[in-house]
């Protein structure tokens, strides 16, 4: 394969027999590897079939119905959406466009924090590939489409085994109209710490070159110092900045003095001065009352000259309360999911929300025989996936105690269950409150929410109270993130650290009070790239590098499955997840007109190794691949 690569480099082609080019031409020690794509897709569907899929009971496939997906006629040109207007008037004609509207405009958020927060954000690409041109057809009216960020970089990678770029530019592909949203956790990018200010650059960069319109950013704790490079950085690529506040606490409530109304007012004054071409309230934990809504909407329009879009969480089940006195008060933009992927942890229904204002002006301008027929889609679609549901079936109002974000909920369950507790859940939701308390209140949204989630667990199961953190916080091992946040690394929030608690959990370490990424030595992307390709053994394009160098060894993780497995992204889900059943078969399309026929045969006893010979046919002809059973 050297020789190979030698005779077909353009100097040697060219004459120049001189060979220093073989020394400076890495890419000529590149060889390809053996590919049997087959034989790779076998051993992946072989496993799951023995082993069952990393967090998911072990059963067997269920039989699922077939989904039901909208008929049209593709033949027709796809409807002029948001996209085009801010592709042509840019980022400041669009603002003017959404202010004057009169009608509330819609932000459908299925493709991201609806299924982050009811099914631990597992939805795969090829799923939401099946209904986005759909959705693009029958929805063209939506102001955005969130589709990215949050936890959908790392769950792809780690879980999904997935590219999350490739992700974002199929469904570019697939939705040419509606302007594409993500969440970005300011200077902590799509990652849960805080990352060189020149790594965000070239995140956002990428990530507006590879279709994002609009960037809903945050700082875990409304620090609006960790957010103007961010903000910064979007407004260079010409794109959409939604600077957001976390709201936090409860406006009508005079008990609750760290965040009332004048906290929010000056935040949003800041945000606007920053740069802000749109002002997101982002309620992650679903905590604002309907009435605290009219009031914060009402003030926050007299005090910014910006729209609003508004986020909520109907955890409690007053979501849509919430909206229609926020709508009453002019908010421009809300936050709502498909029928069938909202309510509890998620979003609004977007579906109820369309019917909650019949007969008011501001009804959302929407097809609601098409939202009808897209949420058949979800209700089909999310049974694929029921293993990773919370189990939460009702409203829950206990989340105006303890405050936990919607897509936290289920992370947090699945934490607890991985250290044991799964049946003290209770317990570690209401130390949750408690933590929060120590840490004197807190916004909590990733990741500072994670912060508090992590030191609930940890006095859960050590058996401690907060006293025994003030008595014996010199003998105690505090988790690192909780560490971290104490010195400052994820920023400084607002009113500064308990200061008591502070020493006992720095335990003489200094704490910063500047912005992190000030102290953070740049990414030098020329030698990561080195780095990288010499780990992979392989060309490295931009998104390879910005995905290394923000989850290195989640990345690396990735790669190793892609070698043993090959894109398991072609794979339908229910294989993906619950492999096969005897003699079933199923078609993977493993690219563009090439289809492969796999049939499970039969399954071997384990031998004295515990490894076990899977039979199947791959178009017809027979292929073992043998399996370790670990069970
Ligand atoms: C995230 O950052 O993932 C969130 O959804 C915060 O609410
Ligand atoms: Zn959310």
């Amino acid at each position: 394969a050297f020789l190979e690569n030698v005779i077909k480099h353009e100097n040697f082609r060219s004459g120049v027999y001189n060979t220093s080019f073989i020394d400076s031409s890495p890419e000529l020690f590149v060889f390809p590897k053996r590919k049997d794509r087959g034989t790779k897709m076998l051993s992946y569907i072989g496993n799951i079939t023995v082993n069952g899929f990393p967090g998911l009971d072990r059963k067997k496939k269920p039989a699922f119905s077939k989904r039901r997906i909208p008929h049209l006629k593709y033949s027709e040109e796809i409807p002029k959406g948001t996209k085009q207007i801010l592709d042509e008037q840019g980022a400041e004609g669009l603002v003017n466009w959404v202010k004057e509207q009169k009608k509330t405009l819609l932000t459908d958020t299925t493709f991201r924090d609806g299924h982050q927060s009811l099914l631990a954000t597992r939805v795969r690409t090829t799923d939401l590939l099946h209904i986005a041109e759909p959705t693009s057809r029958m929805l063209p009216e939506l102001f955005s489409m969130e589709m990215w960020g949050g936890a959908t970089f790392d769950v792809s990678l780690r879980y999904l085994k997935e590219d999350p770029w490739d992700r974002l530019i199929k469904l570019r592909e697939k939705v040419p109209n509606v302007m594409f949203q993500m969440l970005l956790r300011a200077s902590n990018a799509v990652g849960y710490k805080n990352y060189p200010d020149n790594l965000i650059r070239e995140f956002v960069e990428k990530s507006a070159d590879a279709g994002i319109d609009v960037f809903r950013i945050f700082d875990s704790l409304n620090w609006v110092e960790g957010m103007t490079k961010a903000i910064e950085a979007v407004r260079e690529t010409g794109k959409v900045a939604e600077a957001s506040i976390c709201y936090t606490g409860d406006i009508s409530d005079a008990s609750k003095t760290k965040y009332d109304l004048a906290y929010y007012q000056r935040l949003a004054k800041e945000l606007e001065l920053a740069g802000a071409h749109i002002l997101g309230i982002k309620d992650m934990a679903g905590l604002l009352k309907p009435q605290s809504a009219f009031e914060l909407i009402s003030t926050l329009k007299e005090t910014v000259d910006i729209p609003i879009h508004l986020h909520t969480h109907d955890t409690s089940g007053n979501g849509i309360y919430t909206y229609a006195k926020a709508i009453e008060a002019g908010v421009d933009i809300v936050d709502v999911a498909v029928s069938s992927m909202a309510g509890l942890t998620s979003q609004p229904s977007a579906n109820s929300l369309y019917y909650a204002l019949d007969g008011s002006e501001r009804q959302p301008d929407i097809n609601i025989k098409a939202l009808e027929e897209l949420s058949h889609y979800w209700e089909d679609t999310r049974k694929y996936y029921s293993g990773f549901e919370s189990g939460m079936t009702a409203p829950h109002t206990e989340v105006y105690e303890h405050e936990m974000p919607g897509g936290q909920y289920s992370n947090l369950q699945q934490q607890a269950k991985g250290v044991g507790l799964g049946g003290r859940f209770d317990e570690v939701k209401r130390m949750y409150r408690r933590v929060n308390e120590m840490f004197g209140d807190l916004v909590k949204v990733t990741p500072s929410s994670k912060v508090v989630g992590d030191m609930a667990l940890y006095m859960v199961q050590n058996n401690l109270t907060e006293d025994d953190v003030y008595d014996r916080g010199e003998s105690l091992d505090f988790p690192d993130s909780v560490v971290e946040l104490f010195q400052g690394y994820l920023g400084q929030p607002y009113e500064g650290f308990p200061k008591e608690l502070q020493q006992i959990i720095l335990k003489g370490r200094e704490p910063i009070t500047t912005r992190p990424g000030e102290l953070l030595e740049p990414v030098n992307f020329t030698d990561l790239k080195e780095t990288l390709y010499h780990k992979l053994n392989r060309q490295v394009t931009s998104h390879d590098l910005i995905s290394y160098a923000l989850y290195p060894k989640v990345y690396l993780d990735y790669e190793d499955v892609r070698d043993m497995f090959g894109d398991v992204s072609v794979l339908d889900t229910p294989t993906f997840l619950y492999g096969m059943r005897l003699g079933e078969e199923v078609e993977v399309e493993i690219e563009q007109g090439k289809t492969l026929i796999v049939k499970l045969v039969s399954i071997g006893e384990p031998n004295v190794e515990g490894k076990r010979t899977l039979y199947f046919e791959l178009n017809g002809q027979p292929r073992e691949v043998v399996i370790k059973d670990e069970n």
